[in-house]
């Protein structure tokens, strides 16, 4: 028998600095009572889903910046979403940014079943941008200034399957995907905040929506398993944020995608058994992987370039695999 969730992507629009939050809880309350409405299981709310983007601005001091932190999750403020959620019988996953009380500062997101217990917790693990205040940027997108990288990708068995988190920038690299498919997971779970421009090659910002499209798709594909993308779209503080929330299949095929760039609810019934449709034939890990032939050099934190290669000589490279046989 099928084992279906059926997933509400809950994309955002921007949330501005001033925005209290009471009035952004109440808008994901408000998706959270569209996807019951709409038979949800699991509604999938974005990073920093609490906060504006605040890693756009520079602060002297970190301390400055902690009202944009949750200090308890769930806390006074956002202890409605967790009392709603079991209430309506619709678990969520929402991002948002966490100060430990021993002080250290993560780009956090949980998963919160359907009685309201948090089952997972994910911290941030490819923290992009920059460490110091780049006064020539337009904004600036200091995460490695204002967070702490997480320690690794995990999968939590819940809403009857192997579910796991990235976030953000995770989705540009193949590692997410795959060090989440090697544990079997069947649904991962990803928000993001994605300005549009991007100060170090301003042509990208032409290819956002391709990029974003491009790398979910991907990793859905490559290892047999959901993806669901979910947005913090719009003009924040006068930065433009990518939307195209988007739920993706293990085919790759897009099931549902948001069209606006605010509130918005895209649903999709995701069967969790058309994962083995891939995890049991194409990618058969066990079977066709070789981890033996790559699995010296995906430790490597670089690129390894050859001696020689950069200058077109052919050179002698270990790496090279020419045997000197003349092919015919
Ligand atoms: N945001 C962006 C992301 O990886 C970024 C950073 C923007 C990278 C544009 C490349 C191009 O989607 C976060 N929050 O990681």
């Amino acid at each position: 028998m099928s084992r279906f969730v059926t997933v509400g992507a809950a994309q955002m629009g921007p949330i501005q600095r001033s925005d209290t939050r009471p009035e952004v809880v109440e808008r994901l309350l408000a998706l959270l009572h569209s996807g019951a409405d709409a038979g949800c299981d699991l509604v999938v709310f974005p990073e920093l889903a609490l906060t504006t983007f605040f890693p756009r601005w520079w602060v002297d001091d970190l301390s400055e910046a902690d009202h944009f932190y949750e200090t308890e999750m769930p806390g006074p403020e956002t202890r409605p979403l967790f009392d709603k959620a079991k209430q309506l019988g619709v678990g969520f996953h929402l991002g948002y940014a966490e100060l430990t009380p021993d002080g250290h500062r993560y780009n956090t997101a949980i998963l919160v079943e359907r009685d309201g217990t948090i089952v997972g917790r994910y911290r941030k693990v490819h923290l992009p941008g920059h460490e110091d205040h780049e006064p020539w940027r337009a904004f600036q997108h200091l995460e490695r200034y204002y967070f702490e990288p997480g320690d690794g990708f995990a999968v939590h068995g819940a809403f009857g399957g192997v579910v796991g988190m990235a976030i953000c920038n995770d989705r540009r690299w193949p590692e997410t995907y795959r060090v989440l498919g090697l544990q079997g997971c069947e649904l991962a779970l990803i928000g993001y905040n994605t300005p549009i421009h991007y100060a170090p090659d301003p042509d990208q910002d032409r290819l956002q929506g391709f990029h974003n499209r491009l790398v979910l798709q991907s990793g859905a594909y490559q290892n047999g398993m959901w993806v669901v993308g979910v947005a913090k779209a719009g003009e924040e503080e006068g930065c433009a944020l990518l939307g195209e929330s988007a739920i993706i299949g293990p085919s790759g095929e897009v099931h549902a995608t948001c069209t606006t760039e605010g509130d918005e609810l895209a649903v999709a019934r995701v069967d969790l058994d058309l994962c083995a449709d891939y995890k049991e034939t194409l990618f058969d890990f066990e079977r066709y992987r070789r981890p033996e032939v790559y699995g010296a050099i995906t430790g490597q934190r670089g690129p390894l370039v050859p001696e020689g290669i950069r200058e077109g000589r052919a050179g002698e490279s270990e790496a090279s695999n020419d045997t000197g046989e003349e092919y015919l």
